[in-house]
C-alpha cells in the first residue's frame, strides 16, 4: 500500500505543490492527508470537477508549475468540457496531473451506478487523448512511475493522469475532526423524521451518498414500500432538477427533495431554475454537515455561505433554516403554502451497519413511475 506522506512527498519533489479535487471514497486517505498537511491556499476542495479543471489551470497560468487535480471515475463527466475545450493540446496546451478514483473497476464488486464508468474510464481517456498509468501500490515501483510521469508532462507539456484502484492507499485519518457538534442531529434522524411527518402519497428524490441509504432503511424500518422514492445514486448533484421536471409534469404530487450540501453546491444553478419556477409542490431540503460526508467527511464551503440567503435571492418563497430536532419537527408540521426551502444542520456521520438498496436502480425507477 502507498501512505498517503509518502506519495505526498514524491509528488512535492516533482514541484507539484497545489491540489484540488472533489473527494472520493478511493482516495479519501490521500484527501484527508491534503486537508492536514497542505497550506490553505494549496489545496482546494472544489465544488465541482470542472472547477478542479479550472483552478488547477488558472495556478500553471499564474506559476508554471503543475498542478494536481483528485477526482472519482465519476467526476470524468464534469471534467470532460475543460479537459478538451481548455487543457487540450489544441487549445491552450496546459499541464496538469490527474489522480482518478477507479470506481466500478472490471472484476471488482461495485454498486450499479459504477459499474458502466469503471468499465470506461481508461477508454475515456485513451479517447481525449489523456496518457495514463495505473498508480502502483507499492511505493518503490510508484517512485519509478512518478519519475516516467513528471517525464511525459515536462516534455510534452501536457496533461496525465494516474488511475487509482481500491486499496491502494494505507490509511490515513483526518486529524482535525471537528469536535461533537453539541445538539445537532444525524442526517439520518433528520430523514427519519422528514418521512414520519409526511404525507404517505409523497414522493421523494434522495441526493447521492448515504442519504439515499438511509431513506431506504427508513422506508423498511417502518415497513413502508420504496415505490415513492427515486434514489439518486449517481449524478451528484442533479436531484433537484429530476424532481423539479417530474413536480412540473405532475403537479398534483407532493414532491420532497433530499439534498446534500456538496451535492447542492456541486451544481448550484439547479437553486436558480428550481427557485425561479416557484412550485408549491415542491419541497426542498438540504442536510447540511458542512462536508462530503459519505466519501470521508472531507469539507464543502457550505460552513462559508449562506444557502438559506441564495435559496431566497434565487425565489424560494418558503425559506427556513434548523438546527434542533424540536424546531423540525414544529417546521415540518407547518402547511407549505409556497415553494419551500428548508435547511437543517446536523452532524457528521452515519451507522457503521448501513446497509444499501436491495432492489436495482431500474426495478426502482419502474415502481415509481407505475406510482407517478
Ligand atoms: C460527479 C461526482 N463526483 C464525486 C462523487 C463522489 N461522491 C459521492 S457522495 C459525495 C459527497 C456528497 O456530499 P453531500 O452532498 O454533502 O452529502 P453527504 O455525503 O455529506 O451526506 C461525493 C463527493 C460522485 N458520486 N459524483
Amino acid at each position: 500500500m502507498i501512505r498517503p506522506a509518502f506519495f505526498y512527498s514524491e509528488l512535492k519533489k516533482h514541484d507539484v505543490n497545489f491540489f484540488t479535487g472533489v473527494p472520493d471514497s478511493l482516495l479519501k486517505n490521500f484527501c484527508a492527508y491534503l486537508t492536514d498537511n497542505c497550506e490553505k491556499n494549496k489545496h482546494i476542495i472544489a465544488v465541482n470537477e470542472g472547477a478542479a479543471i479550472a483552478l488547477a489551470s488558472g495556478y500553471n497560468i499564474a506559476t508554471r508549475e503543475v498542478a494536481l487535480v483528485y477526482m472519482q471515475n465519476s467526476g470524468i463527466g464534469n471534467a470532460v468540457n475543460p479537459l478538451l475545450s481548455l487543457v487540450d493540446a489544441e487549445v491552450y496546451k496546459i499541464p496538469m496531473l490527474l489522480l482518478i478514483g477507479w470506481r466500478g473497476e472490471p472484476g471488482v464488486h461495485d454498486e450499479p451506478q459504477h459499474v458502466k464508468q469503471g468499465k470506461v474510464t481508461l477508454k475515456l481517456l485513451k479517447t481525449m487523448d489523456i496518457s495514463y498509468e495505473i498508480l502502483s501500490n507499492d511505493e518503490n515501483e510508484l517512485k519509478k512511475q512518478m519519475s516516467i510521469c513528471f517525464d511525459f508532462i515536462s516534455k510534452n507539456n501536457s496533461i496525465y493522469a494516474l488511475v487509482v484502484k481500491k486499496d491502494t492507499f494505507a490509511p490515513y485519518s483526518l486529524k482535525n475532526v471537528q469536535k461533537e457538534e453539541l445538539g445537532l442531529m444525524s442526517r439520518e434522524d433528520a430523514i427519519e423524521e422528514i418521512v414520519k411527518a409526511s404525507n404517505r402519497d409523497e414522493i421523494f428524490f434522495s441526493t447521492t451518498g448515504m442519504a439515499s441509504r438511509e431513506l431506504y432503511e427508513i422506508r423498511d424500518k417502518y415497513k413502508m414500500d420504496h415505490w415513492h422514492d427515486f434514489l439518486t445514486v449517481g449524478s451528484m448533484g442533479h436531484t433537484s432538477h429530476i424532481a423539479l421536471s417530474v413536480a412540473l409534469q405532475k403537479p398534483d404530487k407532493n414532491i420532497t427533495v433530499i439534498d446534500g450540501d456538496g451535492a447542492v453546491l456541486m451544481h448550484m444553478g439547479a437553486l436558480a431554475q428550481v427557485g425561479v419556477k416557484n412550485l408549491k409542490n415542491l419541497r426542498h431540503i438540504v442536510i447540511n454537515n458542512e462536508s462530503h460526508d459519505s466519501v470521508g467527511g472531507q469539507s464543502t464551503i457550505a460552513q462559508s455561505i449562506n444557502l438559506c440567503g441564495v435559496a431566497i435571492a434565487c425565489g424560494y418563497k418558503y425559506v427556513r433554516r434548523v438546527t434542533t430536532i424540536e424546531e423540525l419537527v414544529n417546521i415540518l408540521s407547518e402547511k407549505q403554502e409556497a415553494s419551500a426551502f428548508i435547511e437543517i444542520f446536523v452532524k457528521k456521520g452515519a451507522r457503521k451497519d448501513l446497509g444499501r438498496p436491495k432492489t436495482s436502480p431500474i426495478e426502482n425507477k419502474i415502481a415509481l413511475m407505475k406510482n407517478l
